[in-house]
């Protein structure tokens, strides 16, 4: 799972160099096996016993003496132990433009028979458009979206550094179900989203659905880097062709200890990632990342997290085959410290030599600047008449045509369109499904005057690629601050379309925190995140005017 501390971002993480959504088609998902994942959620007078109790079997931790258990929810009682979790309630799409409100209602979590249900229905909703933990939490408005589900969390209730984190569940099935088992920093170190880290211990999406592996994998990720939209991912995942793990309950584990994470499902080791595969980047005020020594980000208190989410970037929207409503049943969550040394973890791992030794991510050389020299041709901002002009027909000091992109690849190419209207235009190959592009100064502007002009410029989509969705735009004041994504459409397809977008409406926007006292982007331009491969676009004639 993915999120933001503080903006609408839109972006997708989870595992994207292994799979993407590509589910479109029908899916042939047998609905009398419905009645074997969900159930009802207890009225207010009576529980009804539905699924069957099912004994706890032993732990799969190993040897039973070094890892000692330090916190555990059985899920024993009638209602959700408060001191140790609470409710995420929002509309928001999670960061990943899912289609769930999450609600604290026995609709949507409950405890029956020794379990945790955590169930997606399909109904309208609305809640708070974003999160109740952002700084702006106290302006947000409302969202309706077409599910509702679950999801809680342990933050500063149950917050560990290293141990064996172990969950058995059994998962919900089809396309469109993204049931998630994960940790979040608690005290967010290193910076926002995912500078501090994520550890995903358990993800499956659209589960039972004819395309393999989502048919029956599970996957283990670790979220790093600097602070979106630089971070990165890395990670795998394990098919579980035995018992199918939404029709069985397994085990899903890690065990952190300092430099180290290893992924388990029951006994089966099957990943293992390391501080050489993982990093953090602080971004300093000047703008420059700074890599962190150590085994940083992985070396703070993280909480758990458990939900299903519906929809969003990466499993893509429910079909007329997906079943609701659909179920995670989670028997209990039980946490271990290595008795041998609590304070790094270090001396009760279970390594198999077979587990995958997941490569990792390193940071990112810096990037090349094309500008070099004084910066003579610096402008003065004071000396603007009523127009700013970013890109005409070559890249103009000192805004440079650049890209953040997490995958992938990009091509960069002035074309001349033989066309009178537009001469030569700047023409981008998304070889990627994670970037974003702009024009951008190495140093900031002062442009408090422009508030009540526009950023106008032209765009032709040369190929649409599959993405088949609209494209954002935004301006930046060294990100993270930002007006936030700004839509502007479907695009027409070989065609030239001249956009001018107000900027009142880019520092009123929902989330904005752009100061136009300190723009060195003047305009960030992408296709629908997540899903960008394929995609040619040009663009031209790039000015503020007022
Ligand atoms: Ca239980
Ligand atoms: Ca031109």
């Amino acid at each position: 799972m993915t999120r933001s501390p503080h903006h609408r971002y839109l972006w997708v993480a989870a595992a994207a160099t292994i799979m993407l959504a590509s589910c479109g088609d029908s899916v042939d998902v047998d609905a009398s096996a419905a009645g074997d994942t969900t159930t009802s959620p207890p009225t207010s007078t009576t529980t009804t016993a539905v699924i069957p109790p099912v004994a706890a079997p032993e732990s799969f931790h190993p040897g039973g003496t070094a890892w000692e258990l330090v916190w555990s929810d059985e899920f024993d009682g009638a209602e959700l132990d408060e001191s140790k979790w609470g409710w995420e309630q929002n509309c928001w799409g999670g960061g990943n433009q899912e289609l769930q409100c999450y609600t604290n209602r026995a609709e949507n979590t409950y405890l029956s028979d020794g379990m945790l249900h955590i169930r997606a229905v399909q109904e309208d909703f609305t809640g708070l458009d974003g999160s109740a933990d952002w700084e702006n939490a106290d302006e947000l408005g409302t969202a309706t979206l077409p599910y509702t589900s679950g999801r809680i969390r342990s933050k500063d209730k149950g917050d560990w550094r290293y141990g064996r984190f172990e969950v058995r569940a059994k998962l919900p099935f089809g396309q469109g179900l993204w049931p998630a088992i994960w940790m979040l920093p608690t005290d967010s170190k290193y910076g926002g989203w995912a500078a501090s880290g994520e550890i995903d211990i358990m993800e499956a999406i659209n589960l039972k659905t004819v395309f393999t592996p989502d048919n029956n994998a599970v996957h283990g990720t670790l979220h790093f880097g600097a602070e979106w939209p630089s971070n990165v991912n890395s990670g795998t995942f394990v098919q579980l062709f035995d018992e199918h793990p939404s029709d069985a309950f397994r085990v899903y584990a890690i065990e952190w200890e300092e430099g180290e994470i290893r992924w388990f499902v029951d006994d089966m080791h099957y990943a293992t990632q390391t501080a050489d595969g993982w990093y953090s980047q602080i971004t300093t005020e000047g703008g420059t990342t700074e890599v962190i020594e150590g085994s940083a980000p992985f070396d703070q208190r993280f909480h758990l997290l458990l939900n299903v989410a519906v929809g969003g970037t990466w499993p893509g929207p429910p079909d007329d085959a997906t079943v609701f409503p659909q179920e995670m049943v989670v028997d209990y969550v039980r946490v271990y410290e290595c008795g041998v040394s609590p304070s790094d973890g270090k001396g009760c791992a279970t390594s198999e030599p077979s587990a995958t030794l997941v490569a990792g991510k390193q940071p990112a050389e810096p990037t090349e600047i094309l500008f070099t020299g004084p910066f003579a041709g610096e402008f003065d901002p004071a000396t603007l008449g009523n127009t700013l002009t970013i890109f005409t027909d070559d890249q103009i000091f000192p805004w440079k045509w650049d890209s953040f992109n997490a995958t992938g690849s990009l091509a960069f190419e002035l074309i001349d369109t033989e066309d009178s209207d537009h001469g030569t235009v700047i023409q981008t190959t998304f070889n990627t499904n994670e970037a974003v592009v702009y024009f951008q100064a190495p140093v900031t502007y002062d442009l408090s005057d422009w508030a009540d002009g526009f950023v106008e410029f032209d765009l032709r989509v040369v190929d649409l690629g599959a993405t088949g969705r609209g494209f954002t735009m935004k301006v930046d004041c060294v990100h993270p601050c930002s007006s936030g994504d700004f839509s502007i459409g479907d695009p027409a397809v070989d065609e030239w379309i001249h956009h001018k977008v107000p900027i009142a409406d880019l520092l009123g926007h929902s989330g904005s925190s752009l100061d136009l006292s300190l723009v060195d982007t003047p305009l960030v331009i992408f296709p629908a995140w997540g899903n960008q491969e394929g995609v040619v676009m040009q663009v031209d004639n790039v000015e503020w005017t007022r």
